[in-house]
């Protein structure tokens, strides 16, 4: 068995004076940088979205953030402005590890759709490619941790779990942005596609 710990968005708009900061999402960094060392293969993802982007409030008349509307590919919670391509809040937090990264995965780069997964774009469908990667490496079992618990984390566990992996999430390197009980929901998702979790 050959595993990888895959780092979610571990970004600054995503922590504390970010845009879409997640509550305590620095206090993950410390911990996953720990982590690390246990791993042969780490992976970081990057939400790095083009000014405009579809999923952004801003880019829709009479919405504001945290409003849900019907997109092509589903239902798309709308957020504010965050992880602009080149941006200070699309850089990685400034304490967080980046030299033991094999692989920096972006992200949400298409305009028209959003990608929480690691794997997949929000259509389910458009891969990003780490499927490949991770196979070409003979890695079977994944650990996640990151940001936000119940968006690109969760999104993520269960690909990676259809997908064939073997999956754990270690939440207390993990914190979630809870909209309307999206946080209990997550984990009970992870749980049905067979993730497990400490
Ligand atoms: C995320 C909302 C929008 C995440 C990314 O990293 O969980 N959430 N973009
Ligand atoms: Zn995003």
């Amino acid at each position: 068995m050959s595993q990888a710990l895959i780092v979610i968005d571990v970004q600054n708009d995503f922590c504390r004076g970010g845009a879409l900061a997640v509550p305590e999402g620095d206090a993950v960094v410390s911990g996953i940088n720990d982590r690390m060392a246990a791993f042969d293969t780490v992976v970081l993802t990057q939400d790095w979205h083009p000014a405009g982007h579809s999923s952004f409030a801003s880019s829709h008349d009479d919405k504001a953030p945290y409003d849900i509307v019907d997109m092509p590919y589903g239902a798309q919670v709308l957020w504010p402005d965050h992880c602009v391509q080149g941006s200070k809040g699309a850089a990685f937090h400034p304490a967080l590890k980046t030299d033991p990264a094999d692989l920096i995965i972006r992200k949400g780069l298409n305009p028209d759709i959003d990608s929480y997964s690691a794997f997949f774009e929000n259509d389910h469908t458009t891969p990003t490619g780490l499927e490949g990667f991770l196979r070409t490496r003979q890695i079977t079992d994944l650990v996640i941790v990151g940001l936000a618990t119940d968006f690109c984390v969760n999104f993520s566990a269960q690909d990676a779990a259809r997908l064939g992996f073997s999956v754990s999430v270690e939440a207390d390197l993990c914190r979630g942005i809870d909209l309307d009980g999206s946080l209990d929901a997550a984990w009970a998702a992870m749980d049905a596609a067979g993730v497990r979790h400490l």
